[in-house]
Formats: C-alpha cells, sequence, structure tokens
C-alpha cells in the first residue's frame, strides 16, 4: 500500500526517517537559536508554557514560519510536497508550531479533531507532526484512532488546558479505545493526520526526557475557511489566557 492508501483508509500514515540526520542537526542548531534569540520578543498568544515563570517549561510556539526564514522554507519545502500527496490536491501551508512535552510536567493532549479548530468547509486539510526526540509511551506519544477520519466531526467543548483548547466531550466509547494506535517514533520520524482523525496523547510521565516535535498544517485549496469564526475564537481565546494569567 502507497503511504496515500494508507492515509486515505487510516485516517494517519508514519513515515519512517522523513528527515535524516543532517537535516535534524540543521532544524536542531536553529530552533536551539530561534527558542534563545527570538522566543523571548514573541507575542504571547504564540509561545505557550507549563509555567510561564520558568522559560525550561515552554510547551509550544505558534507559527513558527511568520518568525523565521528558515522555518517559512520549511513550511514550504518538502512536508508541502508530502501534504500534496496525501490530500491529492494542491495546498496552502497554514502553520509550523512546535511542541514539547517537558519531562515530568508535560500535559496530555486531549482528545481531538484539528478540523474544529480549523473551521473549514469542506473538511480538507492535514497536519504533520515530526519527532525531534524519542517519543514512546511513557513520554506521550501520539495515539490515533485508526478510521475515525470516516465518522464526521465529534463534539468538542472547552478545555482548561493552555494550547488545546478543545476536546471532544464524549470520547471514551468502545469503538475509540479498540481502535486507537499507539505511533510510538524515532527523531526524523513524521506522522500525517487528516484533520478528522481523533488523535490524543498522554502526559509525560518521565522524569529526565523531553518530548519534542514540530507540526505543519496544510489546507487544500479546494476548501474554504471561515476567516472571520476563526479570528473571532483566537482573538477570545487569547483574551482569555492573558486575563487568566495563563499567557
Ligand atoms: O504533540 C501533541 O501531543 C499533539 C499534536 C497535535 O495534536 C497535532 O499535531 O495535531
Amino acid at each position: 500500500m502507497t503511504p496515500k492508501d494508507l492515509f486515505d483508509e487510516d485516517g494517519f500514515v508514519a513515515v519512517p526517517r522523513f528527515c535524516d540526520e543532517g537535516e535534524l542537526q540543521t532544524i536542531e542548531g536553529t530552533l536551539a537559536r530561534f527558542i534563545a534569540e527570538d522566543v523571548p520578543g514573541l507575542p504571547a498568544e504564540h509561545v505557550f508554557y507549563e509555567d510561564k515563570a520558568e522559560a525550561n517549561t515552554l510547551k509550544q510556539i505558534q507559527r513558527l514560519h511568520e518568525h523565521s526564514g528558515f522555518f517559512g522554507e520549511l513550511l514550504a519545502g518538502k512536508p508541502k510536497r508530502l501534504a500534496e500527496e496525501l490530500l491529492g490536491e494542491a495546498v496552502v501551508g497554514k502553520n509550523l508550531q512546535y511542541f514539547n512535552k517537558p519531562p515530568a510536567l508535560g500535559q496530555a493532549t486531549p482528545p481531538h479533531q484539528d478540523g474544529y479548530y480549523f473551521m473549514l468547509e469542506p473538511c480538507q486539510a492535514l497536519t504533520m507532526w515530526m519527532a525531534l526526540d524519542v517519543v514512546d509511551e511513557e513520554n506521550g506519544c501520539v495515539r490515533y484512532v485508526r478510521g475515525s477520519h470516516q465518522a464526521g466531526m465529534r463534539p468538542h467543548g472547552r478545555t482548561e488546558i493552555l494550547g488545546f483548547s478543545q476536546a471532544i466531550i464524549d470520547f471514551g466509547q468502545a469503538e475509540d479505545s479498540e481502535k486507537e494506535v499507539a505511533c510510538p517514533a524515532q527523531p526524523g520520524d513524521l506522522l500525517a493526520h487528516h484533520a478528522l482523525t481523533i488523535h490524543r496523547a498522554d502526559a509525560n510521565i518521565s522524569t529526565t526526557r523531553s518530548r519534542r516535535a514540530l507540526g505543519f498544517i496544510y489546507y487544500g485549496k479546494s476548501t474554504r475557511e471561515d476567516f472571520a469564526a476563526y479570528e473571532a475564537y483566537q482573538a477570545k481565546l487569547a483574551n482569555e489566557l492573558k486575563l487568566t494569567g495563563k499567557i
């Protein structure tokens, strides 16, 4: 089966060694400089910490492609070509994110469908997630519900989890657990999932290992975005997070 066949059937596909050692080293070097030099100056709504008083608890950076030429080129490069192959149409790169679950502190990622956040009609988009660390069940690997992209959008509700403000409210049905697949990954391995595929991750319960990854989001050219609703939600969320001191 081709990666596209697997993606169409399961709603996700793993691509081992998507980036080689040299590519990873370049990404790691640029990311380390970006975190040290640029992150302190980013808008608060683009940078999340488990504890904002502790710089080493950095958990998410949003819109890396807008803040760095290197990451802008990365979003437009090899992952974009794979996104077009998997989605079967031309795509637009929408976001490049950094995710971490710091040792012992990194919270669980609640079960969700990315499309709920994206507000698209039709929901024709995908996310790619590339590991930067060794990721396994202990430090919170991504888990997909196989085939869930074929069953439409599930109801979501507000969470208090910074960076994942919406979760599926009726998750945990027998089918969810029976069809859930844990996806451990090595640095450079990539997972791609459809925007309707249900996924989640456990907390990082290791005390020494971080759990870092890059996330790439692409929308199919055929989809229509509800810009007004999206912007209004993001603005309301940022306001709430500021008022409650989370960012
Ligand atoms: O890193 C994670 O735990 C979740 C990432 C995610 O939800 C996504 O890339 O869509």
